[in-house]
Order: structure tokens, then sequence, then C-alpha cells
């Protein structure tokens, strides 16, 4: 069986990878041609564990090879961007470029699979979509032509576990019809060892937003406690590991803001299908959003105390623990927030998990990357924004003497 998988990023590559490696015959198509030309060197263009030895082990094979052009193929597989655009709506731009491409392979019985995250409504679009291009077929046979099977096929691995969590998570698999899921279960069971539940398009869809809101909310909620805890005096970390022992209660961690790709981003997905309805899911929104402008301020008062002229010590630029990735990182945005309204002042970032500043930040002449004791030392006010084990394994006393604000709770 042949398998297209289009978009060779953080999801679509590693798919292609383990689909070729269990013996499928799978062509990746990506509109870069670069990345195209280093995967066909059995290369990948970005860093995730264990990804190169699938890629080049499926490659030397012969089983996956990639191309800028979609292929004829019995599956395809959709892992294209769905970003979000000013008004919070989805750019569905790159789904439809996609479609665009498989369009004129069709000749009907084709399994089409959308693993981007999407608001509900989006798998039906596709599908009418290709319906639309091709009206010789049809998504259910009526009329007797020629059958697209569509399904939705969220993907919900965590980056840094991706070749691992692909194989071991439970899969949700949505269909336009109940054929076109069970299609899909037969494709996903040559690799995905968890459960796979089957469910329609929309569920599915909503099933994976849905995921990613209530780590929000309850992110915010935690995000919320800690402002309030600030207020009445009290230690926020405390609060929680104490509520945390009622055996029903199970806050999770405050910190600076929420960052990365999805949970920042798939909440406002629901809150655009359904505005009115959306109450808590949006606020919940607003609050980790406000999060990074209520550490700036602390870090200000801060340097009240210090006086004209204080250094900060910016700990971390990721947008979570033990990463490298700074993409939509709140950290990244207080530390150019902090350099852009604090001309007096010098701000020393270590992250050891980069070699540079990111672009945001490197036009900003009082912002510097510097190694993590020398920042400390060097430091009136110490800023801590990312729990990496390096700085959990500090030797603290370098911290005696310095205003410390502790966003993520590692050195009470
Ligand atoms: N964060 C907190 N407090 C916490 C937990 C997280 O402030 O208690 C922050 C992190 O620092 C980070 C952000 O939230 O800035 C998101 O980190 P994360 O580890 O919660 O999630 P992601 O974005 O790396 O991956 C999520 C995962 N979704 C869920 O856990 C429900 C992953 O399984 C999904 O596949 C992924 O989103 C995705 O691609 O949608």
């Amino acid at each position: 069986e042949k398998v297209a998988v289009i978009g060779l990023g953080y999801i679509g590559l590693p798919t292609a990878a383990i689909l070729a490696t269990n013996g499928l015959d799978v062509v990746g198509v990506d509109i870069k041609q670069d990345n195209v030309d280093a995967i066909n060197r059995g290369e990948v263009p970005f860093v995730e564990p264990d990804l190169n030895i699938h890629v080049a082990g499926a490659v030397s094979q012969g089983n996956l090879r990639a191309a800028t052009r979609t292929p004829s193929a019995q599956a395809y597989i959709l892992a294209v961007p769905t970003p979000f655009n000013e008004d919070k709506t989805a750019d569905l731009s790159y789904i439809e470029a996609a479609a665009t491409g498989i369009a004129p392979q069709l000749v009907g019985g084709e399994l089409i699979i959308l693993e981007s995250t999407s608001p509900p409504g989006t798998t039906r679009h596709l599908a009418e979509f290709l319906i639309a291009l091709r009206p010789d077929l049809s998504l259910t046979g009526d009329g007797g032509k020629p059958v697209l099977h569509v399904a939705h096929c969220p993907e919900r691995v965590l980056p840094g576990r991706v070749m691992i969590e692909l194989v071991t998570n439970d899969r949700i698999i949505g269909g336009i019809t109940p054929e076109a899921a069970e299609m899909a279960r037969k494709l996903y069971n040559v690799f995905c060892q968890g459960e796979i539940h089957l469910t329609d398009a929309a569920t599915a869809e909503m099933a994976k937003l849905v995921e990613n809101s209530y780590r929000d909310v309850n992110i915010a909620f935690a995000n919320e406690l800690s402002v309030i805890s600030e207020k009445v005096g009290i230690d926020v970390w405390e609060l929680i590991e104490l509520a945390n022992h009622h055996p029903r209660v199970n806050i999770l961690q405050p910190g600076p803001g929420v960052g990365g790709h999805c949970i920042a981003v798939d909440p406002w997905f629901i809150v655009s299908a359904a505005p009115e309805e959306s109450q808590l899911i949006r606020q919940a929104r607003m609050t980790n959003d406000a999060k990074p402008g209520w550490v700036v301020s602390r870090v200000r008062d801060a340097l009240e105390q210090a006086g004209t002229g204080a250094t900060v010590a910016a700990l971390g630029l990721a947008f979570k623990a033990n990463i490298d990735d700074l993409r939509e990182s709140p950290s990244v945005g207080i530390v150019k927030e902090l350099g852009t309204a604090l001309h007096g002042s010098r701000i020393l970032v270590a992250e050891p998990h980069v070699a540079e500043l990111p672009g945001s930040l490197l036009n900003l002449r009082n912002v510097e990357l510097t190694e993590i004791e020398l920042a400390i030392k060097s430091a009136d006010v110490v800023l801590l924004l990312v729990d990496h084990d390096d700085f959990r394994e500090l030797d603290r006393s370098l911290l005696d003497g310095k205003i410390v604000i502790d966003t993520r709770g590692i050195w009470r």
C-alpha cells in the first residue's frame, strides 16, 4: 500500500518514517525543497530524539522518499500547519493547498486523513473542498460515484517524546463516514500500540482541542492563584501542595505564562466556533496571556527597590523545561519587554539550551546572553523563568543577597 504524507514537519515526518519502517511504501511531500533533499539523504531537518534513526533506516531501505509534488497513493495523511489569524480564526489555507495537490491524483476509493489540529467542521470542509474539485467523486457513493473516504486523526504527541508517544498513545479517529474511520484505524494499527477509538469527525476535532483547553484552563487557575497569593501574602507553591493533598484536588503549577504552539492556540479554535458560549475557555486564555505582563511588573517593583542601573539575571528562554524550543515562549516576551522598557538596566540572559539569542532580542542593546553563574553574580535581581534542571541544581548560595523572583517555584 502506498501512503503520501503531506507536510514533513514535527508530526508529518515522524508519521511518514514510522509507517515506512513498518513496511509501507511512503512518499513524504513538502513545499520546502531543502527539507525534501535532506530527507532523501536520510537526514532530519530539526531536532527530535530517535527520529533520525527512523528516517535514515527507512530511506536506505527504499520505503521512504520525499518529493515536492503529490504522487498518487491509496492513502493521504495531511499534517500541515493550521495557524490562527489576527482575529483568532483558523487559517485553513495550508489544508486547502494540500487538498488542491491531492485532488488531480484521485480515482476513488482513497483514504484521506487530516492530522492537523483543526476547529470543528474542518474535516467536513476538507471533504467538501475535495468533492468541489472532483465532482465525479462522492463522500457516500450516492449516484454510483466512486467514494472518497475522509477522516480526522488528531496528533497528540509531546515534542521530545514523539517517537515513543506515536506508538504508545491512544488515538481518536473521527470519520466523515463510519467506513472512513474504520479504514483509518487499519492504517494506524500498522504502528499504533495504544487503543484506537472511533467517532465522528467533529467529535474527534473537539476532543483534541478540549484536551489542550483542559490543560490551559487548569494552568490559568494556578496562575490566578499565584497572583492572588502574592496579594494576600502567602506562598502559592505551599498553598497548592497542601490543597493537592485532598483526594479530589489536583492543581497544576503556575508559571510565567503558557507557551508552545498548541495549548496557547487550540482553545481559540473552540472560542471562534462558539464565541458566546466559550466564556471560561476565553477567560483562561486571557488569564494566561496576562501572566507575562504581571511578571514584568514584579521585576519593575524589584528594580525600584534595587535602585537605578540595577542588573537583572533572566534565567531561561525556552517555553518549558529542558528543551531548546523558544517559539511562542512567554520568557522571550518577558525579556523583550524588560529590555525595551528598562533602558537604564542590563538584562543578562542565561539559557543553557541555546547558543545565541533569538531574533526578537538581538537588537536590544541592554540584553545579552551569558553563562548562568556569571549572570547571577553580576545581578541585583534574579528572575527565574524556566524550570530547567540546570537551574534546579544550582548552588543556592549564589542567590544570597539577591532579590529573587522565582516564577516556577523551584527554589523555595
Ligand atoms: N505549564 C505551566 N504549568 C503546568 C504545566 C505546563 O505553566 O503545570 C506551561 C509550560 O511551561 C508550557 C505550556 O504550559 O509553557 C505548555 O506545556 P505542556 O507541557 O503542558 O504542553 P505542550 O505544549 O508541550 O504539549 C501539549 C500536550 N497536550 C496535553 O498535555 C494535553 C501534548 O500531548 C500535545 O500533543 C501537544 O500539546 C499538541 O501538539 O497539541
